[in-house]
């Protein structure tokens, strides 16, 4: 049926008819009607994917967003036929499909509407520029809350919202700009308590509407390409970010320095100012494992190459660092000096690895070095080749590599035009299909060939655009933000919605990437960060000479971000864990409130507090001379970190937030794993593990994980998975402790601290053995006693 709307030729939009056939090919099923092929495939109890043929004929079944890994689970599901409508059951949904129309209804097996289609699929043909525009459109129920999409720098529930991915190089942006650098076509709804997701897997620019253009309707299309998308069913929306990464993958666990504080600056430079700043470092006794060599290392911009004049021994440079517990992280563009003269564009040009104007001629436009031109990372071959090119950067010493300008960022042109062509695979196609994975694709080959020549170490990767799936080789930061106090909300929203989009290792510019932060902000944004997994100082004022460094605001406030940087280190044990939940879970690292506790409407807004990992809540002070902040705490015991005061949640609590401190709270019940003080990662053999238990009345579980931080070692079982439980009563403490795992750790012993028990203890039983508590086993509010690592079970009366 084609309905044509007011607005001329190019608007006339097909709605899908009256089925008029159907079948089933195991978990496939096919609805015919006259123009238009639904095709349904049951992935899961819980994930489904619809994918239409707008006019009969599928695309090519390819992305760049899935992993290797998705398997179509065992599933049981049936379908019936009814008058009206089909019926697919799985074991946690209906999905119901109009005859008539090819609307779909998907409830949960009470028969409560989750989604529903509004219009659903239609099409319309793009006239100008070929293929199809492809919608799809459905309602919102009442109350309903949107969350997801990536970087997108605005609160963090979506609703009456208009949204695009297009990756964009966003120097300065601020609040609501759209796009951004990075394109994750992926979102939740949620409703009456329940939460599922919707993953729009197509590359070209998409565009979501959350009530904006009507109230009651949300919608999400693609200028190309086919409606295809995955819906996932939670109910909880924790177990939808974890099914989402069922679909588009998580990462391998990274190497342990990589979460440890990274220092970075445009540019530190010549190889002296380097080390100066690393010499200040250990001077400082303030911990840090990582310093960036932006841009200026190169010669003239030239990727691959060292300046001569600024760096002209790297190999040493870099051993020098690494002798003081420093790795090393380059910035590489996508932008090829036009340079006859220069190999790998001679390479490139060679080989026919650059991409093309639809006449033929190179796509040229300038960058950093001048005019440049562009691999194709859509070829394969082209990515083999760009892999292959890190051999020499790791040969010198370089441990990690940050991939930027890769929206692509074009100066004056902004990006490439539409009419650039790309392999993509093999399809060859325009600009318009690759431009959302062109960075996404870059970063992919550049993490191949880092893993490649790093064996048997780890790589660490970082991006700044992508696609959905990155995560599976890469992190991300947020790009050019400012020293403003504005960024610092940005910062922490943009944060806590990649890691519900798929990406958990992420982190913002630390104080702002353009402009002057005062100590005061410089502090509060370290404070944030410290619960960012990726923990970095960035800034671009080189201009002005400006120092961005934890020492460059007076020792005031060189105070509290060392004592935060510390605090990070010895958290490490505790993000550890959080990251392979990540990583074999899927579980986001950072957790805004209304993951946590979806049920408490008062949670729906909240864009201030979230939790990092299982234990720790986390709202940061938001502005400058704030005396106090209210925070809200979900429902449950907490206590107040820096004082061990108890607080009973689902209420709003008022903190006091001198400059030393901001507001962290840790869940009752928990065990909090912490190292000993360090400078950097493998600074020293680990001695003790402490372990931070804090008293809960109520059942309470908890988990550490541990491995060599480096290596693939825990992929052949050299890895520690340690549960927890306390399971304490009003007169007693007890934890029991079970331990799985075949990792030789180096610590013999635990300290065990224990935290907010409401009665003074005399005794403590460790595996059936009593012994008396003294004076020394009492630190302010702390009882704390030194166990061998092997113990089990230990009570405290
Ligand atoms: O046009 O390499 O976002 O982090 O320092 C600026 C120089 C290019 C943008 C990145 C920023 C980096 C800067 N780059």
């Amino acid at each position: 049926m084609q309905v044509a709307t007011s607005s001329g030729k190019y608007s006339v939009k097909h709605y899908p008819d009256t089925v008029k056939e159907w079948k089933q090919e195991g978990n496939y099923f096919y609805f015919y009607t006259t123009e238009t092929i639904l095709e349904i495939r049951v992935i899961s109890d819980k994930i489904v994917r619809f994918r239409y043929a707008a006019d009969g004929t599928f695309q090519r079944d390819f992305s760049y967003a899935t992993s290797e890994k998705m398997e179509d689970a065992p599933i049981c599901f049936e379908i019936k036929e009814f008058e009206e409508v089909f019926q697919i059951d799985t074991d946690a949904i209906k999905i119901f499909i109009a005859k008539d129309n090819l609307r779909l209804t998907i409830t949960d097996k009470e028969g409560r509407v989750i989604n529903q289609d509004e219009m659903g699929f239609h099409w319309q043909s793009y006239l100008q520029k070929g293929g199809k525009i492809v919608y799809c459109s459905k309602m919102i129920q009442e109350g309903e809350c949107f969350y997801g999409l990536g970087d997108k720098p605005t609160d963090l529930n979506l609703r009456g919202k208009r949204l695009e991915n297009y990756g964009t190089d966003a120097y300065g942006y601020h609040k609501d700009t759209d796009p951004l650098y990075r394109n994750i076509p992926f979102y939740y709804g949620l409703h009456h308590g329940i939460g599922y997701g919707i993953f729009f897997d197509n590359s070209f620019r998409t565009i979501f509407d959350f009530g904006e253009e009507r109230e009651d309707v949300q919608s999400f299309w693609a200028r190309g390409g086919e409606m295809n998308y995955y819906f996932i069913y939670g109910p909880e929306l924790l177990q939808v970010a974890e099914a989402y990464t069922k679909i588009t993958g998580t990462p391998e666990l990274p190497p342990l320095w990589a979460l440890g504080y990274h220092q970075c600056r445009w540019s530190y430079y010549p190889d002296t100012r380097v080390k100066e700043i690393a010499a200040e470092f250990r001077k400082r006794q303030i911990p840090c494992d990582v310093i960036y060599l932006d841009i200026d290392y190169m010669e003239g911009f030239r990727c691959f190459t060292w300046s001569k004049e600024g760096f002209p021994d790297p190999a040493g440079l870099i051993k020098e660092l690494s002798a003081q517990g420093f790795k090393v992280v380059v910035i590489i563009d996508p932008g090829i000096k036009v340079d006859p003269n220069y190999a790998i564009y001679q390479e490139g040009v060679k080989n026919d690895y650059f991409c093309k104007r639809a006449d033929g001629a190179l796509m040229e436009g300038d960058v950093w070095p001048g005019k440049c031109v562009f691999p194709d990372y859509t070829n394969p071959r082209v990515r083999e080749w760009w892999s292959s090119l890190f051999k020499s950067l790791v040969d010198t010493g370089v441990r990690g590599v940050w991939n930027d300008m890769n929206e692509p960022a074009v100066f004056e042109l902004g990006t490439f035009p539409e009419d650039v062509r790309h392999d993509y695979d093999g399809e060859q196609v325009s600009h318009r299909k690759a431009h959302n994975v062109y960075g996404h694709l870059m970063s992919k080959s550049t993490a191949a060939g880092m893993k490649k020549y790093l064996m048997p170490n780890r790589p660490f990767l970082i991006t700044r655009s992508c696609y959905a799936g990155v995560q599976r080789w890469s992190s991300v930061w947020t790009g050019d933000n400012v020293s403003s106090w504005e960024h610092l909300w940005l910062a922490s929203v943009q944060c806590q919605r990649l890691a519900v989009s798929g990406i958990s290792f992420t982190g913002s510019d630390i104080g702002g990437f353009i402009g002057e932060p005062d100590g005061e902000l410089y502090t509060r944004w370290i404070q944030l960060a410290t619960f960012h997994p990726l923990m970095r100082t960035h800034s671009a004022s080189n201009e002005t000479g400006f120092n961005q460094e934890p020492w460059s605001f007076g020792s005031k406030y060189e105070f509290v971000v060392k004592k935060f940087i510390q605090l990070r280190y010895q958290l490490l044990p505790y993000l550890y864990t959080t990251f392979w939940q990540n990583a074999a879970y899927g579980t986001p690292m950072l957790r805004p409130l209304a993951f946590v506790a979806q049920h408490d409407p008062q949670t729906h807004n909240c864009t201030h507090e979230f939790m990092f990992g299982d234990a720790l809540l986390i709202s940061h002070v938001s502005e400058a001379g704030m005396k106090e902040k209210e925070v809200y705490l979900p429902t449950g015991r907490w206590y107040y970190y820096w004082n061990d005061k108890p607080y009973e949640g689902g209420q709003l609590v008022k903190i006091a937030t001198p400059i030393e401190e901001m507001p962290l709270f840790v869940k009752a019940g928990a065990v909090v794993p912490n190292y000993p003080k360090l400078q950097y990662t493998g600074q020293a053999p680990i001695e003790e593990m402490t372990l931070q238990v804090f008293y809960d009345d109520q059942p309470a579980h908890s988990t550490m994980y541990e491995d060599a931080g480096e290596h693939y070692g825990y992929k052949n079982g050299q890895y520690n998975v340690i549960r927890f439980k306390q399971a304490s009563d009003k007169q007693q403490f007890h934890l029991k402790k079970k331990f799985h795992g075949n990792y030789e750790a180096t610590y013999k012993k635990h300290r065990v601290c224990v935290h907010g028990l409401p009665f003074t203890p005399t005794e403590y039983v460790v595996d059936g053995k009593v012994f008396k508590l003294n004076a020394r086993n009492f630190a302010v509010g702390v009882v704390k006693v030194v166990l061998d690592r092997e113990f089990e079970d230990l009570i405290m009366r």
